[in-house]
């Protein structure tokens, strides 16, 4: 089994297994692997323990025997992340396809519960590159935090706040080198 399984469980549908999460989104890992087990997605806890380490975006928490998705959610939950200033700039990757719509309307979270920014160009380019060239915007993160928005971090360092406006917003390059 790949991450992917468990980011669409963790994430999206814990009850496509039969489980739920708690608030802040966490189960406890034997609960999941019983429930797993039970719909014919049998995972041991070493293979657990190794698609956790080797998750390239580190994209899952493990603490006192339970485990959650460090982001990407869009069932409710609230990670109880404490708010912070964020770097002056950020970036968001995306494609060609929305930056009109991005214009007019800013970045809008979607199904998701959070807008997901990257702390640098490399990583939004990764984010961007995986649906289609790569778009990368540059986020006046300082002026949205002085407008008032809230930031977040989520543990594996992905950024997320719920809403950033147009005016906020750079076309930074659409050069995929660049
Ligand atoms: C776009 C992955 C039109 C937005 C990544 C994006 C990330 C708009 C898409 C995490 C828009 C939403 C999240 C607007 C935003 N009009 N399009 N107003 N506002 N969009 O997947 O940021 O591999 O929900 O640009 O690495 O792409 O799953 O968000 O293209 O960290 O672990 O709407 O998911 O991580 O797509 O990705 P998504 P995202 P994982």
């Amino acid at each position: 089994m790949s991450s992917r399984f468990l980011t669409y469980v963790l994430r999206h549908h814990p009850e496509a297994i039969g489980v739920s999460l708690d608030p802040a989104g966490w189960i406890a890992i034997d609960e999941l692997l019983d429930a797993l087990a039970a719909h014919g997605r049998p995972l041991d806890r070493a293979t657990l323990d190794h698609i956790v380490a080797t998750s390239d975006k580190r994209r899952f928490e493990v603490h006192n025997g339970r485990i959650r998705a460090a982001q990407g959610h869009s069932v409710p939950v609230d990670l109880g992340l404490p708010p912070l200033v964020p770097p002056p700039v950020l970036y968001h990757g995306t494609v060609a396809r929305f930056v009109e719509s991005i214009r007019e309307r800013g970045l809008d979270r979607g199904r998701r519960r959070f807008v997901h920014l990257s702390p640098d160009v490399a990583t939004a380019r990764v984010v961007g590159a995986r649906r289609g060239q790569p778009v990368i915007l540059r986020i006046d993160a300082a002026g949205a935090h002085a407008a008032g928005l809230a930031f977040f971090r989520a543990a594996n360092g992905v950024w997320l706040t719920e809403h950033v406006p147009p005016s906020m917003i750079t076309l930074l390059s659409s050069d995929p080198d660049g």
